[in-house]
């Protein structure tokens, strides 16, 4: 078993429910006394990566130096968590190839895009339609669903509670704290 430091990636529509879950099981792992860091578009996209766009190349860039800094934080002993839409399959290999196969569990919020768009959280869906949003994921931007994901998880199905519950699960199968 992997020895207590790697990445939960969470990868799914915006909206989905991926920072909230992803919220949900960093206060799970911190009751345990695990220490964790959350990369998200907000504290990476605002630093980091202001400079990048949501073109293709630019995405993968976007994922390409999270890989690297979640990398850098697993050397130094975290559990860190990432929520991003990385939509691209080849892009989140590539994220296992950096960080080691080993270091890597793969979570897919695989809400229906019907259920993000009613909830419209930063009326970015509506705008998109409207076509006020160029590459938008979902409406004109692909997503490529992952094959084999380690964990699946539909919020229209699954509360935050479960949810949180089945990657605990998961994770204590392959790492040891
Ligand atoms: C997708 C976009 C876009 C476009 C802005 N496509 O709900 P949110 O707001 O907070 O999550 C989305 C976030 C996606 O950034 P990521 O860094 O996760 O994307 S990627 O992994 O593809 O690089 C959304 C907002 O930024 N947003 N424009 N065109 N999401």
């Amino acid at each position: 078993k992997n020895h207590g430091a790697f990445l939960i990636w969470f990868t799914g529509l915006s909206g989905s429910g991926k920072s909230t879950i992803a919220n949900e099981l960093e206060k799970a792992l911190f009751a345990k006394e695990i220490h964790t860091y959350l990369l998200d578009g907000d504290n990476v996209r605002k630093g980091l990566n202001n400079n990048l766009s949501f073109s293709p190349e630019d995405r993968s860039e976007n994922i390409r130096r999270i890989a690297e800094v979640a990398n850098l934080m697993i050397d130094a002993g975290l559990v860190v968590l990432a929520s991003f839409v990385s939509p691209y399959r080849e892009d989140r290999e590539n994220v296992k190839r950096i960080v080691g196969y080993n270091n890597f569990i793969e979570v897919f919020v695989n809400t229906p895009i019907e259920e993000c768009e009613r909830r419209d959280v930063k009326g970015f869906y509506a705008k998109a339609r409207a076509g006020e949003i160029k590459n938008f994921t979902g409406v004109n931007a692909p997503y490529e669903a992952p094959m084999a994901p380690d964990v699946e998880i539909d919020t229209t199905v699954v509360s935050v509670e479960e949810a949180v519950a089945l990657i605990l699960s998961v994770i204590n199968k392959r790492f040891k704290f």
